[in-house]
């Protein structure tokens, strides 16, 4: 089975809400749409989300000017990921490059595995199973906070994540006892002050913190600096998680040298798709790191299932208006896709309505 053409659309999906966070808002989803066409009429589906406008239509020029090197290319994955890999060699894959050929990996995948009929955790040495998932709630105060926690309560999750980072610790501490007073004592609460922190002021805002029972706390500092995550992890007992911004496999191998261990997060899209995953999870095993997602649920849950120290699933439904079976999520589980695929397939008429 040969792959014969690429069809890249830009879509631009409408938030429910803003998304706050200490370090942005996540006012619209611009979204990069891949569908991969093969010789057998067998077809694979990815998403990529390029953050802001300004990136998204270089995203899909960059994806459509790939479709050359893998047209005529046999539907297989690992060799695939090789030859893209080896393609930009000396241009690097950081940045839009690494996403794209994530894009083309995830939709590689999502091929390979329809053209086997099998769902994507099963070709990957594993079936699909429930997974715990945790929902998220944005940067809204102490009442927003606590109000959106209920939210998800009712809906039945038994974890959420709050966006902290408030100009104050107490503020911090507030959205916390909130959330805790919104869930009860048996829920996972996490918190994300996405890279916001000076390493002074994390180490004195995680100590604030202790006591409060999390279950992490995530991206206090900028996500690069291992060594000042390793210190900070060292001054505390609350775990510390970090990974939706390290790139590929790489990344999190630079990250586990300089000590990091405990939890960790790839983000599908800058982790290196499906393949990068793969290699991800071997290194999470291999240093007894607990590995969660972030973003990108529906192809997660089939990662995780195939991932030996999976711990949490980020559920998020910004995109479920393009998706045909968004992830069923019911009591706190999200419940993997048994459909042949990775559980990506459009809902065309809403690509159309959202179509730039
Ligand atoms: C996050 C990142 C980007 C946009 C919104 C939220 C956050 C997460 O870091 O972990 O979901
Ligand atoms: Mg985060």
């Amino acid at each position: 089975m040969k792959i014969t053409s690429f069809q890249v659309r830009c879509v631009i999906v409408p938030m429910p809400e803003p998304l706050r966070t200490a370090s942005g808002t996540v006012g619209v989803s611009p979204l990069v749409l891949l569908t991969i066409n093969t010789d057998a009429g067998v077809q694979g589906h990815s998403i990529l989300f390029s953050y802001g406008l300004a990136a998204q239509k270089p995203l899909a020029e960059l994806m459509r000017n790939l479709e050359s090197v893998a047209v005529g290319q046999p539907l297989a994955p690992a060799d695939l990921s090789r030859r893209l890999h080896g393609h930009f060699r000396m241009l690097g894959t950081e940045g839009l490059v690494g996403m794209a050929l994530a894009g083309i990996d995830m939709a590689v995948w999502d091929a390979f595995a329809r053209a086997h009929e099998l769902p994507l955790s099963t070709m990957l040495g594993s079936s699909p199973r429930p997974v715990q998932a945790y929902a998220g709630v944005s940067y809204e105060g102490a009442l927003g906070s606590g109000q959106s926690a209920e939210k998800w309560a009712r809906k039945g999750f038994k974890a959420v994540k709050a966006k902290i980072g408030y100009p104050t610790v107490a503020e911090d501490l507030a959205v916390v006892r909130a959330m805790r007073s919104a869930m009860g004592p048996d829920a996972a609460i996490m918190v994300d002050y996405n890279q916001s922190l000076g390493t002074s002021d994390a180490a004195r805002r995680l100590r604030a913190l202790e006591g409060e029972g999390l279950a992490w706390i995530e991206e206090p500092i900028v996500a690069h600096d291992h060594a000042g995550l390793v210190q900070l992890a060292a001054a505390i007992t609350t775990p510390l998680q970090a990974g939706e911004n390290w790139l590929g496999a790489l990344g999190f191998r630079h990250a586990f040298d300089a000590g990091v261990r405990g939890l960790a997060m790839p983000d599908a899209m800058r982790c290196g798709g499906v393949t990068g995953w793969q290699q991800i999870a071997a290194l999470g095993q291999l240093y007894g790191v607990a590995l969660s997602n972030h973003f990108w649920p529906e192809v997660s849950a089939h990662l995780l299932c195939a991932t030996p120290t999976a711990h949490w699933l980020e559920y998020m439904d910004w995109w479920n208006p393009i998706l045909k079976e968004p992830l069923d999520v019911r009591d706190g589980m999200a419940y993997t896709s048994e459909r042949p695929g990775s559980g990506v397939e459009f809902n065309e008429a809403a690509v159309q309505r959202y179509l730039v």
